[in-house]
């Protein structure tokens, strides 16, 4: 992918294929010998994009992982930071997270006054996403570690008004989540609420673990659906394809024309 074209490319496909599909990969979970393998998978299933992170890497080389995926993969790998540790010169972009659900000012601009002149050296193309942690039943590693209180989940007005200024503050993407893993996903009537009151793309991720439940988000106004735990078991790759062509719902299938 050419420097620099990693949004681009988000916002052309999204009005290519209506929504998006974004396959979460944490470097401690998926082993670097097993993406000989794997990549091909994403490949034909038509992945849109790879999101490398994790809350806690703690057995892995992060900069090895995303270098190996980079030299096997056409799909464009963005870092999706759990912490300043997680930039890597191999990715094709950054995600420039701010956790505006929470008032931890490192979070909303201490971590980013670090990593921004790395970015800058490494020529790493930022997009400055909100990242809007949602309740999701029980305590999220991202709430726990980002030590920020996430949106009551029927607090849709709550979820508005923080994607809108974030939106105001010129960031490019929303991202409502509710934390890996969850046991509830983002309410439909929250994303609607946000998707219709903004106008940049809503991403959502977090517990979605079937087809129809990433095409509820999507239909709820999601323009990208992210999973990552889903397919943390190999089993589950299988259901692949499924997912992302229910999620791309402008592409007919070749039976359908
Ligand atoms: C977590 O939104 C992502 O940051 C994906 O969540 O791992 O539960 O799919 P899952």
């Amino acid at each position: 992918m050419e420097k620099g074209k990693v949004y681009n490319y988000i916002l052309e496909n999204i009005e290519k294929k209506g929504a998006l599909f974004f396959l979460l990969l944490d470097p401690d979970k998926t082993k670097i010998e097993a993406l000989d393998d794997l990549i091909p998978k994403f490949e034909s299933a038509d992945v849109d994009l790879l999101l490398i992170g994790g809350s806690l890497i703690l057995d892995s080389d992060f900069n090895e992982f995303v270098k190996t995926i980079k030299s096997k993969s056409k799909i464009p790998v963005v870092i999706f930071p759990g912490g300043v540790e997680q930039v890597s010169p191999y990715a094709d972009a950054i995600l420039f997270l701010s956790i505006v659900s929470g008032r931890n000012p490192e979070n909303l601009i201490g971590k980013h006054v670090i990593a921004a002149p790395l970015i800058k050296r490494i020529n790493l193309e930022p997009i400055p996403t909100a990242y809007i942690l949602i309740e999701s039943g029980k305590t999220t590693t991202a709430e726990f570690l980002s030590n920020s209180k996430p949106i009551p989940r029927h607090k849709s007005d709550l979820a508005v008004a923080h994607a809108l200024a974030a939106e105001y503050l010129g960031m490019k993407l929303i991202y409502l989540e509710a934390g890996s893993g969850a046991e509830l996903t983002v309410p439909g009537e929250m994303i609607y609420a946000v998707s219709k009151t903004c106008s940049i793309p809503v991403i959502v991720g977090g517990g979605i673990r079937s087809p129809e439940i990433a095409r509820e988000k999507v239909d709820a106004g999601a323009k990208i659906v992210v999973v990552g735990n889903h397919f943390e078991n190999p089993e589950n790759f299988s259901q692949l394809k499924e997912f992302t062509s229910i999620v791309h719902y402008k592409l007919k299938t070749s039976t359908e024309v």
